[in-house]
């Protein structure tokens, strides 16, 4: 349920804090010393803006130097790699990464996988605890999230239910050099861990793929204002770095802001999915993101597993009306609306 499909196989930071981060001298908090990391900024293509660029088997030389950022490794245990409060990150391949080493790997080191999965999981849990989910409303996923990379021809990074945990694959683009893959299926990790087994129709599989991707979108926007990285691509497009191996340009996995409604489905949960995730959307667009978000994933705490369209969307209206009242939830319906979703009036 979580698979990419075969054809696809293949309160934000002050600049003080930024400034701090570019040195690896602090912490969200500003307290705690936090190793630095070499990270790119979502991925290079959204970074840069250059739809040219290629794979060019894992080389280092086929993206520049100005792709990569200095960000600090937050909440890790001390013990000198990559096992933290919000992830724990495995390699089936290549030695495992140091912390203290994190600041020097490129592309081709396979720890620098590693360091970008670390990284970028830990940015979606804080992004999600932002939200206020550990605090004032129900944490979602707030554990350490077991993350294995491992070392496989074709392109599939999935979220498995057995073990609650994430892989990413290696196919063409290494897909943990994309901030918007691993972010997605993070989300997969939220939906189960509101929702175990999460996914049973193909309308809630479809619902757990629009999220990942609105995901992916709301987390690399907000690191990109938090840290002051540049957006150079459609923020509607999800993957730019990873589908250059299989999309043409703009390179795009999926987008979230197609036209599709109700009536396009065609059984698939990866382009359906591309209903739900511009009714997220123009959710966001309505309310801001922090409230947005707020309603659409606490709703997701009241949908059955095998949940259809219509009664998450209900679900998601009834939320923001008790969360905000009816000015809200009538903007919740409308992005339901537009997609005309049945049931939604
Ligand atoms: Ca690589
Ligand atoms: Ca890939
Ligand atoms: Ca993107
Ligand atoms: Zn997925």
């Amino acid at each position: 349920m979580a698979r990419r499909t075969p054809r696809a196989l293949i309160a934000s930071a002050t600049a003080v804090t930024a400034l701090l981060t570019t040195v690896g001298a602090a912490s969200a908090a500003g307290t705690d010393r936090a190793p630095a990391a070499s990270v790119f900024m979502v991925n290079p293509v959204q970074s840069s803006g250059d739809q040219s660029l290629l794979d060019a088997k894992d080389s280092a030389g086929a993206v520049p130097a100005s792709a990569y950022a200095s960000a600090a490794l937050r909440n890790l245990d001390g013990s000198g790699g990559l096992s933290g409060r919000w992830a724990y990150v495995r390699s089936d391949t290549g030695a495992s990464a140091r912390t203290a080493d994190a600041a020097a790997y490129t592309r081709q080191d396979d720890q620098f996988e590693q360091v970008m999965a670390y990284f970028w999981t830990n940015e979606a849990q804080e992004y999600l605890q932002g939200l206020g989910f550990g605090s004032d409303l129900p944490g979602v996923n707030d554990r350490a999230q077991p993350v294995r990379i491992n070392q496989w021809g074709a392109d599939n990074s999935y979220f498995t239910d057995k073990k609650a945990e994430i892989r990413f694959g290696k196919g063409g683009v290494d897909d943990a050099e994309d901030a918007e893959v691993i972010v997605h299926e993070y989300g997969h990790a939220v939906h189960h861990a509101q929702v175990p087994g999460f996914g049973t129709s193909v309308e809630a599989g479809a619902i757990g793929e629009a999220f990942g991707d609105y995901l992916a979108v709301g987390v690399g926007t907000h690191a990109a204002a938090r840290y002051g990285w540049p957006l150079k691509a459609d923020p509607a497009c999800v993957a730019d770095w990873d589908s250059v191996s299989y999309s043409a340009a703009p390179h795009c996995l999926r987008r979230i802001d197609t036209d599709k409604v109700y009536g396009d489905r065609v059984g698939s949960v990866h382009a359906d999915g591309e209903i739900w995730s511009r009714a997220l959307l123009d959710i966001r667009r309505a309310l801001g993101a922090r409230v947005a978000d707020r309603v659409i994933i606490n709703a997701q705490f009241g949908f059955a597993p095998g949940t259809s369209f219509q009664d998450a969307a209900l679900t998601t209206i009834a939320t923001a009306r008790s969360m905000y009242g009816d000015g809200v939830a009538e903007a919740v319906r409308a992005g339901f609306r537009g997609r005309e979703i049945p049931g939604v009036q």
